[in-house]
């Protein structure tokens, strides 16, 4: 096991993966840039190194000062949390070269996923079901109309260097197909540096559903079921929950176990999340994610397996000490992600935190690493902490949430916590009845509680 680890990230995922070290008995660093000497992790690790200015770019993602960090400190190994250096197959070679150990997936299979013509393409082989669309690239010696026709309309256009809903084209007809193309490709180059695209059938209202994977590189893997994450405003997921409310055991037993094998067979190493869009009680792969997600928490309550825990052990070398058969999902749980923003249009407010009150009690979990006197920086997402509730069902979650929002106080900054409290009185929401273009189509018709 190691004896120290790097924590090279920020904010409440930096104080999660500090967490899961303390209860390994294992030494904790933690680097942070000079606008984040007060946040609460790197007052509970054991050292800490500041790697540079508030620009992310000068310090979460400055490659040579984290490295030096290592150096400095011995650590043994560094977890990159999720963002910043997390789906960097660069920085997982380099931290191997220095003998360092990347808590996470092999540097070719983060390549791999990061290209999303051939993460489609592996999947397929792997025997996951995939959005019907082009065969790979369609590169401008193809003709896009032909292929377009195929598949038929709508179509849509897809960077392969995109991922997070960056860099897509929708074609409703023929008439829109040349525009979109060379609006994506140009797009592409400029964002990406890589101006391959790809094609693919456009679902017009699916669910976005995706099956969390841990494997431990030696062909044994299971996966942990799925989380609904429909619930997003521009490509930012808002609400979580798991299980789905619109699956039953069979569907999730029978996709489950198809992306459970697919694993095994590539030997996937570490946990990763396997994205589809779900609609007509059918699956399409659209992406996979080499990292730790944001909302890993509502797997953690349907399940009890800590998934930081598992990554780190993994990395270690340790073995899959579970079985398929040995994972029992129990009851229902939802996060709900706490953003210092305006709570109708997502406006980000940091500030100081003049009064902060967490709810508690069975069942509850908030992970934050905000305290009262806590002063957001400006210069980072506006993710301040997110509640995770759990029930024996889902409607005993729904109260329980409701509960604790009610107690929740986060004062005098504007937060996301008084649109959850309109959610969770909400009709669809109480019926899990929603897709993912729900939200946006009730931000813009709600009245403004
Ligand atoms: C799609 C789609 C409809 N049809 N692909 C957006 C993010 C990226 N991960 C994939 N995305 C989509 N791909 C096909 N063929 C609709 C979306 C999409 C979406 C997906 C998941 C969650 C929220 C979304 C919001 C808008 C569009």
């Amino acid at each position: 096991m190691f004896s120290k680890i790097l924590i090279a990230n920020r904010g409440e995922i930096a104080l999660r993966i500090l967490r899961a070290c303390k209860e390994l008995g294992i030494s904790t660093v933690a680097v942070h840039s000079t606008a984040d000497a007060n946040a609460m992790h790197v007052r509970l690790a054991d050292e800490s190194v500041c790697i540079g200015p508030p620009a992310a770019r000068d310090s979460y993602l400055n490659i040579p000062q984290i490295l030096a960090a290592c150096e400095i400190t011995g650590a043994d190994a560094v977890h990159p949390g999720y963002g910043f250096l997390s789906e960097n197959a660069r920085f997982a070679e380099i931290l191997e070269a220095h003998n360092i150990v990347f808590i996470g997936p092999t540097s070719d299979h983060i390549k791999i996923m990061g290209d999303k013509i051939q993460a489609k393409q592996t999947a397929k082989d792997l025997g996951i079901p995939v959005v019907p669309g082009s065969d790979g690239a369609v590169t401008p010696a193809d003709d896009a109309h032909a292929i377009a026709a195929k598949i038929g309309y709508p179509v849509l256009v897809k960077a392969a260097s995109g991922g997070g809903g960056r860099g897509m084209k929708v074609a409703k007809t023929e008439a829109d197909l040349d525009n979109a193309m060379s609006t994506a490709r140009s797009e592409a180059k400029a964002a990406f540096g890589d101006d391959a695209l790809y094609m693919e059938k456009y679902l017009g209202k699916p669910r976005h559903i995706e099956i969390q994977v841990l494997g431990d590189g030696k062909g044994n893997a299971v996966h942990l079921g799925e989380r609904d994450c429909s619930l997003q405003r521009r490509h930012q997921k808002v609400l979580e929950e798991a299980p789905s409310p619109c699956l039953n055991t069979e569907q999730r037993e029978k996709i489950g176990e198809i992306v459970a094998n697919a694993m095994r067979k590539l030997k996937y190493r570490g946990v990763g999340t396997v994205e589809f869009l779900y609609e007509n009680g059918e699956f399409f792969f659209i992406e996979m994610n080499t990292r730790l997600q944001v909302e890993h928490p509502v797997t953690e309550m349907i399940t009890g397996i800590d998934l930081v825990n598992e990554q780190i052990r993994i990395a270690a070398g340790g073995s899959l000490e579970m079985t398929q058969e040995d994972i029992r999902f129990e009851g229902h749980a939802i996060e709900c992600r706490i953003n210092a923003e305006d709570p109708r249009t997502f406006m980000p407010s940091p500030g100081t935190i003049t009064y902060y009150h967490p709810p508690g009690g069975l069942g509850v979990r908030v992970d934050s690493g905000v305290y009262q006197g806590y002063k957001i920086p400006p210069y980072y997402d506006s993710l301040i902490g997110k509640l995770i509730v759990h029930g024996r069902n889902r409607v005993e979650c729904l109260m329980r949430l409701r509960r604790c929002l009610d107690e929740f106080v986060v004062d005098e900054i504007k937060c996301t916590i008084p649109l959850f409290r309109d959610l969770v009185d909400n009709q669809d929401i109480a019926n899990g009845q929603y897709d993912i273009h729900w939200l946006e189509n009730y931000l813009a018709e709600a009245p403004e509680s």
